[in-house]
């Protein structure tokens, strides 16, 4: 167990009662990288005081729904829905839905008892998996029978596990009724346009009505579908969320339209992912050459939209057999073999124990936050910086400069500190030795950010990092993420007034997908 699963680096002792946690997280606006004034930038958007109770209750420990509770909660998906009803151009059916994963095979496909049996065994060992997705690696709803099947069966075994389900949209208006007798609150559609003449560059068919439809045909029918579907939800009081791929040069500028689209049929959330489109996914878009966007691309289009509804920008764009929390995977821990010899003990009490101090300690790190922040106040500089944070959970500065397999991206101002995105990076660190080539690309992917926040780091990345223009910060080595990225910035502040650093604006990134992860 590392860290990020074990009681290591909750500093609470004394056992603080529940309502008067969950009171403090009411007290905390937001949902925790807004930097106490401005509107956040992520997943809830808000806190307890800026909505009603029941939504508040089902986001603050969702990972998706909440960035602030990414740090703490996981997800796990079961891939129990092979077929698709379209074709994506992004998409290469032997891979998990682009839609909602990092292109890679799923593993296994599983029935819906293997999946019930599977979700159980994660509970036992993740008592933190409060999500339970299904996102592929088709469309679940183009599997109906398998993904309602699941469902019922872990609602009954572990009814304190919320359900959430992930589709294109296209077959959505027929399964509202069942995905309210399921209990399902958390729904996302994929919805990458609203006209469709850019639908059919992104769509080569949809099969509807026993019929392949092609072209504008196919758009037209589905984004009609998937926004009767939206209406149908939100107004039966389901929370939806919007993925939306962005694809430079065809639906770029588009992805504002659709957010007012979305927002105006009450979607809860709007999740705008980068395109994957490596050649060797096979894609066609990967093979015609089509590319995703660069780092500083993604946050102008999110930023843009952002006004308009809350933006998600901690989306790992998951596999359909991803397990634990975002950014991690450890589907391998739990294979149908490997479950099959597990003890497999379901305790609520157990998992309600452990979530209360999880809880703990999301509120003192949100009050640790809140010290640093009122320091700040009334420093009006007109500088932003971006900083890369090495963690492996929890919310604080935990993963050493090598063992990284993401960095987390905080934009920092004189307002706070917020979350504006992660990057995926090859290890540094493999096998004893740091990988020179993998330096390259590290610094490539967070080439944007002034500093980088790190557990610990040797020497020689140390140096090429400040070569290039890169601070490795060692300083707050296990501290909370928030709380020490202010602190930070203040003193960046200081040093830019007293003349000992001159303020220049970084340059752009790279978005890496697909980056190399020894298992
Ligand atoms: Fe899974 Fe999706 Fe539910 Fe989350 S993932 S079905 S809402 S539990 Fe989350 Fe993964 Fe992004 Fe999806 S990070 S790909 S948004
Ligand atoms: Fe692939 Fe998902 Fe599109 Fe279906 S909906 S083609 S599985 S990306």
């Amino acid at each position: 167990m590392d860290d990020a699963h074990s009681f290591d680096t909750f500093e609470s002792d004394a056992a603080t009662p529940l309502d008067e946690v969950m009171q403090k997280i009411a007290e905390h606006k937001g949902c925790g990288t807004s930097g106490g004034s401005g509107k956040a930038s992520c997943g809830s958007g808000a806190g307890q005081s800026d909505m009603p109770a029941e939504i508040w209750e089902k986001v603050k420990n969702h990972p998706c729904y909440s960035e602030e509770a990414h740090h703490h909660y996981a997800r796990m998906h079961v891939a129990v829905a092979p077929a698709c009803n379209i074709q994506c151009n992004y998409c290469n059916r032997k891979y998990d839905c682009a839609n909602e994963s990092r292109p890679g095979v799923v593993s296994e496909k599983l029935t819906p008892e293997q999946a019930a049996k599977k979700v159980l065994a994660v509970a036992s060992a993740i008592p933190q998996m409060t999500v339970l997705g299904i996102a592929g690696p088709g469309d679940p709803l183009a599997n109906p029978a398998k993904t309602f099947k699941t469902f019922e069966l872990i609602s009954e075994a572990a009814p304190d596990i919320k359900l959430c389900l992930s589709t294109n949209g296209l077959a959505l208006p027929d399964h509202v009724e069942t995905i309210k007798k399921f209990n399902v609150d958390h729904v996302t559609i994929t919805i990458n346009m609203t006209d469709p003449d850019i639908g059919a560059e992104i769509y080569p068919w949809v099969f509807w009505k026993h019929k392949r439809v092609t072209g504008k045909d196919a758009a037209k029918i589905l984004t009609e579908r998937q926004l009767q579907g939206l209406e149908m939800l939100t107004a039966n009081g389901i929370l939806c969320k919007v993925n939306s791929v962005m694809i430079p040069g065809i639906n770029d500028d588009h992805l504002v339209t659709v957010n007012r689209e979305v927002k105006s049929r009450g979607a809860f959330l709007h999740n705008i992912m980068p395109l994957i489109s490596s050649p060797e996914h096979g894609t066609v878009f990967g093979l015609n050459g089509q590319r995703g966007p660069s780092a500083q691309e993604l946050k102008a289009l999110q930023d843009r939209c952002e006004g308009e509804m809350n933006m998600m920008r901690h989306c790992r764009q998951c596999r359909a057999d991803a397990v634990g929390l975002l950014g991690e995977d450890r589907s391998a821990e739990f294979t149908t073999e490997k479950i099959m010899e597990m003890d497999v003990n379901y305790d609520l009490t157990a998992r309600q124990a452990y979530q209360s101090r999880v809880e703990e300690d999301r509120v003192a790190k949100v009050a640790a936050r809140n010290a640093e922040l009122e320091e700040l106040a009334g420093e009006n500089a007109d500088i932003a910086i971006l900083v890369a944070v090495a963690t492996k959970g929890s919310g604080r500065i935990n993963e050493h400069f090598g063992h990284a397999k993401e960095f987390q991206i905080y934009e920092l101002t004189s307002s706070g500190a917020k979350f504006v995105g992660h990057r995926r990076v090859d290890l540094y660190c493999q096998g004893g030795y740091g990988e020179e080539d993998s330096l390259e690309t590290i610094i490539r992917a967070i080439n944007d950010c002034t500093a980088v926040f790190v557990a610990k780091i040797g020497h020689c990345p140390k140096d090429d990092l400040i070569a290039a223009g890169i601070d490795p910060v060692d300083q707050y080595a296990y501290e909370f993420i928030e709380q020490s990225a202010i602190a930070y910035f203040k003193d960046y502040l200081a040093r830019v007034k007293d003349g000992e650093i001159i303020h220049v604006a970084r340059g752009d990134a790279d978005i890496r997908q697909g980056a190399f992860i020894p298992v």
